[in-house]
């Protein structure tokens, strides 16, 4: 009888512990680079009052970066914890349950829902929308007001891919998807009366390409006087063949063609005023949680799947393993993180799903290959063993400390920056024997696994052959790939 009680008033102790656990809410926004306050990267004039607030009501990661410059494999690595080289998901397809040895692994909300939590979610979470094992309850999807006209007047060099364009338009802010997506947020915070807590997803698609906004937020950047991102003639004359290779025959022009369009400072102003309308959605949806009985019990993390270039480098968009491509904005903030904290350390946005799991006191999960932040959410100088490290396709790979960028290519080329005297990455090191050191002991973090394309790929793979190499069978010119 007195073992039957301990067993009664432990499991009610352990009840009571699930029904206390902190809520979450995990926002995500698309193609967000570090033109954020918080951060700020080569353009500090974002203007972003919504994600200032949060950071001063959390930790800010200035040195968090993406596992995959590309929306697939990045929010892939980040949902199901593990590295692209584990996954072989490198590109937009496949999606992860249609691969063998991966359609069973449980995604970070699915592990949520395992241990006693209520899912839902909104908008663009996994590549493609929500999907997976949320439950969803009338969401909107979608990105809203599709203009039917272009307003790149030529075509890029590749043609005028339907997503690549920018600017403004005749419509309303409550017709953008951006903004239903908050609303229906807003919306379940405000009516939540379950006696679980909550996991909920939040999706943000701006600032992805298309960049349309209305007036508005188009007015926020005069034209006359918005700085543009520095960059520098040449830049790219030190860096390997293969960086080349990597971004040829992208939908999104190169800088020498914005130059000759007249079109780099319009794309600026629209990345930015598409950044600002994406924090003022965050806004709403932190404004409601505030308003809501769970205000004190919720943690907030908000990230980015990857950057985006507006000029660095010489291109436009992602898919790089430079700064601009690979860092992103990752705040935390609530229960057990401390105020105002900025931590410097290289983070992983694989360090996301581990993190939430300690933070909300659910237990270990197994096989995640990111390393629980919760240290450094208590005490920001606290340091970690471990660098960020970014893949593209197979074999190519980039490691960031605070100190260096170290890059490696599949054909073995190299690229090292000192990112405290150069964060702009102008000056490549690689090529001096004085760094042969730096080098080596970066090199030892390079990825021991490195899967090749899982089947259903849709990547970027070039391939080797005894003449040099190929890209979808063609030979890759490399008089055709340099600008
Ligand atoms: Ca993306
Ligand atoms: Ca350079």
């Amino acid at each position: 009888m007195r073992w039957l009680l301990i067993l009664l008033v432990a499991m009610g102790a352990s009840v009571a512990r699930a029904a206390d656990r902190p809520n979450v809410l995990f926002i995500a926004i698309d193609d967000l680079n570090d033109w954020v306050g918080p951060l700020p990267g080569d353009h500090p004039h974002a203007i972003t009052p919504n994600m200032d607030r949060l950071a001063a009501r959390g930790v800010t990661f200035t040195n968090a970066h993406c596992q995959a410059p590309l929306c697939n494999p990045s929010r892939t690595s980040i949902m199901l914890g593990v590295r692209p080289t584990s996954t072989g998901i490198y590109g937009l397809a496949p999606w992860f349950r249609n691969v063998e040895n991966l359609k069973d692994r449980v995604p970070l909300q699915a592990y949520f829902k395992q241990h006693g939590y209520f899912t839902l979610a909104t908008g663009k979470i996994f590549h493609g929308g929500v999907m997976g094992e949320f439950d969803i309850n009338g969401k909107p999807r979608g990105v809203g007001v599709k203009p039917k006209h272009k307003l790149v007047k030529d075509p890029t060099p590749e043609g005028n891919h339907p997503l690549v364009d920018w600017g403004t338009f005749d419509h309303e802010d409550k017709d953008k998807g951006d903004y239903r997506v908050a609303s229906w947020a807003r919306q379940q915070l405000a009516e939540y009366d379950r006696d679980e807590p909550f996991f909920m997803g939040v999706g943000f698609f701006l600032p992805h390409v298309p960049c349309y906004v209305t007036q508005k937020w188009w007015d926020m950047y005069p034209d006359d006087s918005l700085p543009m991102p520095i960059v520098k003639d040449n830049d790219r004359a030190d860096t390997p063949m293969f960086s080349w290779y990597l971004h040829w025959r992208l939908p999104e022009p190169r800088l020498s063609w914005l130059k000759q369009h007249h079109e780099w400072r319009p794309l600026v102003r629209a990345y930015l005023a598409s950044v600002s309308f994406v924090d003022a959605q965050v806004g709403r949806v932190v404004e409601a949680l505030e308003k809501s009985p769970y205000a004190d019990n919720t943690i907030i993390v908000l990230w980015s799947d990857h950057g985006w270039h507006l000029g660095s480098k010489g291109i436009s968009g992602k898919n790089s393993l430079w700064e601009r491509s690979t860092r992103v904005p990752l705040i935390f903030a609530g229960p057990g993180v401390v105020k105002s904290g900025r931590c410097t350390e290289a983070v992983e946005l694989l360090d996301i799903y581990p993190t939430l799991v300690e933070l909300c006191g659910l237990p270990a999960k197994d096989g995640l290959e990111g390393h629980s932040l919760v240290p450094q959410l208590k005490d920001p100088s606290t340091e970690r063993a471990w660098p960020a490290i970014t893949s593209h396709n197979q074999g190519n790979h980039t490691i960031r400390t605070e100190k260096w960028r170290y890059i490696h290519y599949a054909d073995g080329s190299e690229e090292l920056y000192d990112m405290v005297n150069d964060p702009q990455e102008w000056k490549n090191l690689a090529g001096d024997a004085k760094y042969d050191a730096v080098k080596a002991e970066l090199a030892k973090y390079l990825p021991k696994v490195d899967l090749p394309p899982a089947p259903g790929s849709a990547h970027r793979v070039l391939e080797k052959k005894a003449d040099g190499w190929y890209w979808e069978g063609k030979k890759v010119d490399p008089d055709l790939v340099v600008d």
